[in-house]
């Protein structure tokens, strides 16, 4: 048995950065092995039974989701602490984990790739990011029917469901520049779990400079209006704050 850690994970995918975040702030050694969206499944099934990442392996140990590595991480590196001590405030603090988790994420991911499902170059350069010239043109080939299997499985269907999307990145927006307190946190007087999954999770509405989920650029027109539309929020300004003063520059996704 090692004690190494593993992320497997998709780069461009913000459940991915939130746990990237948390490693990174706990300064947990690990590697991080990038799964192309589509194939992926074949390793997540086999690891976990279930197709989602991020996946990690501390050893032999196999956790999947967010939250359940961020509640391993924290049990093993419990400092800095993301989880509160105070009783309330943790419970707080999971609480609005939870939120973002279940009801924020998947529709900023829905507004994001309405967008992005529009543009297949610019969305299989981005995915295939790192891989070797063939396997990248394979996958740009492959393309329409993953762009299909990925608006089905993000609930991408029609006009209705996108302005779902677009009315949950407000509300999550809205979310963290309402409940922001003195101190710039959503709970209690510390960076803590809550911050940085708010935080992570609505950077695919922002694009914070220097970090690990700001979309590369040139970025096509229907992108940048995608961003445009959220730039003069306050809870984007409490994102792109959040990020410079907790993010720390972390480099290579
Ligand atoms: N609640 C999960 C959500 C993870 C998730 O939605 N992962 C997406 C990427 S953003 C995924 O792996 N999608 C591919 C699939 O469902 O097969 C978590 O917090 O980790």
């Amino acid at each position: 048995m090692t004690n190494s850690i593993e992320l497997l994970q998709f780069p461009y995918s913000h459940y991915n950065e939130k746990v990237r975040w948390a490693l990174d702030r706990k300064g947990a050694e690990h590697t991080r092995t990038n799964l192309l969206p589509g194939p992926h499944a074949m390793t997540t099934v086999r690891l976990t039974g279930q197709t989602q990442v991020p996946i990690a392996r501390f050893g032999d140990e196999v956790v999947n989701g967010s939250a359940a590595i961020i509640d391993e991480l924290e049990r093993r590196y419990p400092e800095p602490a993301l989880y509160p001590a105070d009783d309330a405030e943790r419970e707080r603090a999971l609480e609005v984990q939870r939120y973002f988790d279940d009801e924020i994420g998947p529709m900023v991911r829905r507004g994001v790739f309405a967008v992005l499902t529009q543009e297949l170059d610019y969305l299989a350069s981005m995915f295939s990011e790192g891989h070797g010239a063939t396997k990248r043109r394979i996958y740009r080939a492959m393309m329409p029917v993953t762009a299909v299997i990925m608006k089905n499985s993000m609930g991408v269907r029609g006009r209705e469901s996108i302005e779902e999307g677009i009315a949950g990145t407000q509300a999550g927006l809205d979310f963290v520049a309402r409940e922001r307190n003195q101190h710039g946190f959503l709970v209690g007087d510390e960076f803590s779990v809550a911050d940085l999954t708010a935080a992570a999770l609505l950077a695919p509405a922002v694009a914070p400079p220097d970090s690990t989920m700001s979309i590369p650029e040139p970025r096509p027109e229907r992108v940048q209006l995608w961003l445009g539309k959220w730039a003069d929020h306050p809870g984007a300004s409490w994102v792109l704050d959040t990020y410079a003063k907790h993010r720390g520059r972390p480099g290579k996704n």
